[in-house]
């Protein structure tokens, strides 16, 4: 591996921060968000209510534990880590005429800690995260108003911060929006809406605030190098038979329409004729064409978690449960206790179908083990499953890089620190290098432990991924 390899891990703002009221920050679309577990879909509530219990405003206290959360990162040896800003921080409502300067020296102290032991930061400006004033007040990415309101946070943080951050990524996942769009875009879908239509606006919006902001960076520094963040797992067809290969080949066009606007800066004619074939009509200005062609992206961020298989479902036959998306039951792969499928040769194949497809730089900035570790009596975590799932999905990285020349900026792993779950709002879903002492309800002395696989990946980053 080339030794600027950017090995390190990841988080979101609204997972790990907590301290939802601190600092004057606002309410974000997640503060609203109660805790959930495999059969219960957490629920989104109008307003904050006693009787449910909100995991978010807890997360892991990242807020207070960033000095020792960031030492610990440093003993491992990350050479990156991929954090968010949280836009209720900075904007308590969103639509403020004034920054929130406490929120923006939250963010100095981190960007100081990290360049005291050279870490570079990687910024997601909007991580499953912004105001909810903006969901209330304007309907969301419904709104056009929304671009300009990204556009301004988006302007002051990378003012602020342009002599710590060179890497920045818009948006995560605009893609996901399709599946849950409350977590990318704060959509809630009336019953009397057209669902594509909604969804589609909303995302074209997104898509144009990303590729101005990505206009942006570059003129604030020309050396800043923005990427986009899209949900992706290659799909395998079910059986060689044509119509599965179809299947598949359209599964994955649905799932890149979105960056491919990032990437080449116009929409791609399967993306428009899925449109007009959903009789979506979209408010596409040519100014907005002018901006989507200025603002395209230096490198493609990717969260791979599993692949997924398409095709004719024959009786019997399951479907498996995924990260958000779900596809048929590979039976050549294991899943995790949440159902997702492990399937690192996937992610080589992945690397080798995005970079053909793109000719970008790629950075996987997502991808680990959910799992429910077992704190022992003497403060130690013996996830060898993880070191199992990493060590595997690390060697068909390397394979990728090594053997097929897919060009690869680094490797952030999902949720270095235990953080609150995406999906489904539970703290018992660890992904982990460090365990933290929290439960599902918001119990626990919030400590930090050294899990196995803490020291595993120390001695990976180590030898640059020669010691597995
Ligand atoms: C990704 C999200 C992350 C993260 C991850 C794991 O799609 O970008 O925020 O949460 O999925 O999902 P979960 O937390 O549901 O296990």
């Amino acid at each position: 591996m080339n030794k600027n390899f950017l090995w390190g891990g990841a988080t979101a703002a609204n997972q790990c921060e907590g301290a939802y009221l601190d600092g004057n920050k606002g309410l974000s679309i997640m503060d609203v968000m109660t805790n959930g577990s495999k059969n219960h879909k957490r629920l989104i509530t109008d307003s904050i209510q006693k009787e449910y219990y909100y995991p978010n405003h807890d997360g892991n206290h990242f807020y207070y534990h960033y000095k020792e959360d960031i030492a610990l990162m440093a003993e491992m040896g990350f050479k990156c880590y991929r954090m968010s800003i949280a836009w209720t921080r900075i904007y308590p409502n969103g639509d403020d005429e004034q920054p929130n300067e406490d929120g923006l020296k939250f963010y100095d102290k981190v960007f100081q800690e990290l360049k005291k032991y050279n870490i570079e930061p990687i910024v997601t400006l909007s991580h499953y995260e912004m105001p909810l004033n903006l969901v209330k007040k304007y309907g969301s990415w419904r709104s056009r108003k929304l671009i300009d309101f990204f556009y301004n946070f988006s302007k002051t943080v990378l003012t602020r911060y342009k002599n710590y951050v060179r890497y920045w990524i818009t948006f995560n996942e605009i893609n996901a929006i399709e599946f849950m769009p409350y977590f990318p875009a704060g959509l809630l879908i009336e019953e009397d809406e057209n669902r594509h239509q909604v969804i589609y606006q909303a995302a074209h919006h997104m898509l144009v605030a990303s590729a101005k902001v990505v206009k942006l960076a570059h003129d604030i520094n020309p050396k800043n190098k923005v990427g986009c963040m899209t949900l992706f797992g290659v799909n395998y067809p079910r059986t060689c038979h044509p119509n599965d290969v179809l299947k598949a080949e359209m599964a994955n066009q649905d799932f890149l329409g979105i960056p491919d606007v990032q990437v080449f800066g116009y929409y791609s004619a399967y993306q428009l004729k899925q449109y007009q074939n959903k009789n979506v009509h979209l408010d596409i200005t040519d100014e907005d064409l002018e901006i989507l062609k200025n603002g395209t992206v230096d490198f493609v961020s990717f969260s791979y978690y599993m692949s997924m298989v398409q095709g004719e479902k024959r009786e019997g036959e399951n479907f498996a449960q995924g990260n958000m998306v779900a596809g048929l039951e590979n039976p050549y792969l294991e899943s995790n206790e949440w159902g997702w499928q492990i399937d690192p040769v996937g992610l080589r194949i992945t690397l080798n179908y995005l970079y053909q497809k793109y000719r970008k730089p790629l950075f996987i900035v997502e991808n680990g083990l959910g799992s429910e570790d077992i704190l022992t009596s003497d403060g130690t975590v013996h996830d060898d499953y993880r070191i199992d799932y990493l060590r595997k999905h690390i060697k068909e990285m390397i394979k990728a890089v090594d053997e097929d020349g897919v060009p690869l900026l680094g490797y952030t792993m999902w949720g270095c620190i235990d953080l609150v779950s995406a999906g489904s709002g539970e703290m018992k879903k660890r992904y982990g290098f460090v365990y933290v002492d929290k439960d599902d309800y918001g119990n626990g002395t919030y400590k930090r432990f050294r899990k196995d696989s803490f020291y595993w990946y120390k001695k990976v980053i180590e030898s640059n991924g020669e010691i597995l």
